[in-house]
């Protein structure tokens, strides 16, 4: 049962004793974050963590609007986001899809049927219009008109945190769903925060290498200019996109911005899908209902019928502008770097928008929940790479891309180090600085156990694995942004065929009679 709109999901919550009204003034400077902060970390050391979700009433200064905050922040909640009652049943069904194997007879055909009318439901469908047409703004409108919070005395200034932004590749004309920070920088202009490993700066890059050979062929190329080769263009970008010398020539790359959809859809913003797959497939998926989408008035972009708010706009190719400090979900502000600046050409918006937004900052945060559930939905999408994968825990304190903790079941020599680099290599997972590798029989959820194994089973030096690569940008440690080294630690028994001949101990257990012994005497001890 999919939420339509953000309003379906804000009553569902409402409906459940999940969400609270405050009726106080707040306001969304520094104020908003701490009461949001403060609710996050209530409870925290539970499952059910994390207080209830916010609906701001009474923002000060902006009379009548409504802000939704800490709409994910609790395990319960993002189930409820992804309409079930445990993320395993979203792992199931994608294994369903990805165990497919061709059928043996009838009855095999029989039993595909649900999983190809399922199929049916994932493709957006693009409606003539919808809520978020309700209110259309092409000449007086302004990102200032929303209640934008400022999160943290040292950012640079008001961001929206929850934006689902909408490119196309100008290659094969797919759209791509991610959440980027925005930074407000007055009533037209936003910064663009999309890091350069992301999706949305490919498609940036994409449209710059595209306005790089139009003007060559059109002998606008100004004298000197650096070739333009992809690997050049490449290599003289940094942080989302600067251009380190060489003019380039102008161009846009044309983006919409959702605020406030339904939480599926939300959800697939950050999701770390293949870049060629459509999140609106994936929103599709999950919710088991087609996402409705509508055209944009000013932009060749389609955007969710319901939302709440849209922003049309575009980035300029030739244009960066600082962006941050901002406080990040490492509980540190990430620096200061150059992003592309987005200009708005028309806002459209439902009547009495209700702006949907969030903090990040010191774990556990909502965005610790949508990190989770990321988590267990992509285990097996993980395995069809790795599948000696049992299972895999990203501890919230390790921000997701500071340590990711694995089983596997080991079956050859060096078997944990192939799986180390294959998590380098597995998409957004490449950013993972320390990769820890456990046997099968180890619960990797239990950290107690994760600590007791892993700095029992290891020589230092035998079993740490470094090597270089790119890094998360938000990362304050690296030698370099971008780029530095990562780790990994294989903390499964040695076996002799790699080396190590002494005999390994078996763990201590006591045997079963004498614990059932104990069992059934234990009352008459009178310890308890
Ligand atoms: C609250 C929140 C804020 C985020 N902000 C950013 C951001 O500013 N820049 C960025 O590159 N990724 C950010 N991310 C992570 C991306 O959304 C995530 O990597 C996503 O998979 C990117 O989509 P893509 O693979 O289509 O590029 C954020 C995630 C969350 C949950
Ligand atoms: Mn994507």
């Amino acid at each position: 049962m999919a939420y339509n709109d953000l309003r379906e999901w804000i009553s569902a919550l409402e409906r459940a004793g999940e969400l609270k009204r405050i009726r106080v003034e707040a306001d969304p400077i520094l104020e908003i974050t701490e009461i949001a902060d403060r609710v996050s970390k209530s409870g925290s050391q539970t499952a059910a963590a994390g207080g209830p979700a916010l609906l701001f009433e009474n923002v000060k200064g902006y009379p009548g609007s409504t802000l939704l905050i800490n709409q994910f922040g609790s395990a319960r909640r993002m189930q409820m986001a992804l309409g079930v009652d445990s993320l395993e049943a979203i792992a199931d069904r994608l294994r369903l899809l990805t165990e497919v194997k061709s059928p043996q007879g009838l009855l095999d055909k029989i039993k595909m049927l649900p999983m190809l009318a399922d199929l049916g439901k994932f493709f957006p469908k693009t409606v003539s219009s919808g809520p978020c047409k309700e209110v259309i703004r092409k000449g007086d409108f302004s990102l200032l008109d929303f209640p934008v919070l400022q999160c943290w005395p040292q950012d640079a200034g008001r961001f929206i945190t929850l934006p689902c932004v909408i490119s196309r590749d100008p290659r094969t004309g797919k759209r791509n769903l991610g959440m980027y920070r925005m930074q407000v920088y007055d009533a037209r202009t936003a910064g663009m925060h999309w890091q350069r490993q992301k999706v949305g700066a490919e498609h940036y890059r994409e449209a710059m290498r595209r306005a790089q050979i139009a003007a060559a062929a059109a002998g606008e190329a100004p004298p000197g200019s650096p070739s333009t080769s992809a690997v050049d263009i490449m290599a003289r970008t940094s942080g989302g996109s600067r251009v380190a010398d060489g003019p380039q020539p102008p161009g846009k790359l044309e983006v919409a911005v959702a605020i406030g959809t339904d939480p599926v859809l939300t959800f697939a913003a950050i999701v770390p899908s293949p870049p060629d797959v459509e999140e609106f497939l994936i929103a599709g998926f999950l919710r088991e209902k087609p996402v409705e989408l509508v055209k944009c008035e000013t932009i060749d972009l389609e955007v969710p019928a319901s939302a709440e708010i849209v922003l049309e706009g575009y980035v300029n190719l030739d244009e960066l502008r600082p962006e941050g400090p901002f406080g990040d979900h490492t509980g540190f502000y990430s620096l200061g770097d150059l992003y592309p600046v987005f200009h708005v050409t028309c806002i459209t918006h439902r009547k009495n928008p209700i702006y949907s937004t969030t903090i990040v900052g010191k774990p556990p945060m909502e965005d610790a929940w949508m990190g989770k559930a990321v988590e267990r939905i992509f285990l097996p999408l993980m395995r069809l790479t790795i599948p000696e994968l049992v299972d895999i825990n990203l501890p919230i304190e390790g921000v997701f891309h500071n340590l990711m903790i694995v089983s596997i079941r080991k079956s050859y020599p060096g078997q944990a180090r192939k799986v180390m680099h294959a998590i380098w290599s597995l998409g957004q997972a490449m950013f993972t600085k320390c990769v820890v590798v456990l046997d099968e029989d180890c619960d990797v959820q239990d950290l107690r156990e994760v600590t007791l194994r892993v700095f029992n089973n290891i020589d230092p030096e035998r079993d740490i694995q470094f090597t270089l690569g790119p890094v998360d940008s938000l990362d304050h440690a690296s030698r370099l942004p971008d780029f530095g080294s990562k780790m990994g630690i294989d903390a499964t028994r040695k076996w002799p065929a790699e080396g190590f001949t002494r005999p390994w101990p078996d763990e201590i257990r006591m045997d079963s009679a004498t614990q059932e012994k104990v069992d059934r005497m234990w009352k008459s001890l009178g310890i308890d």
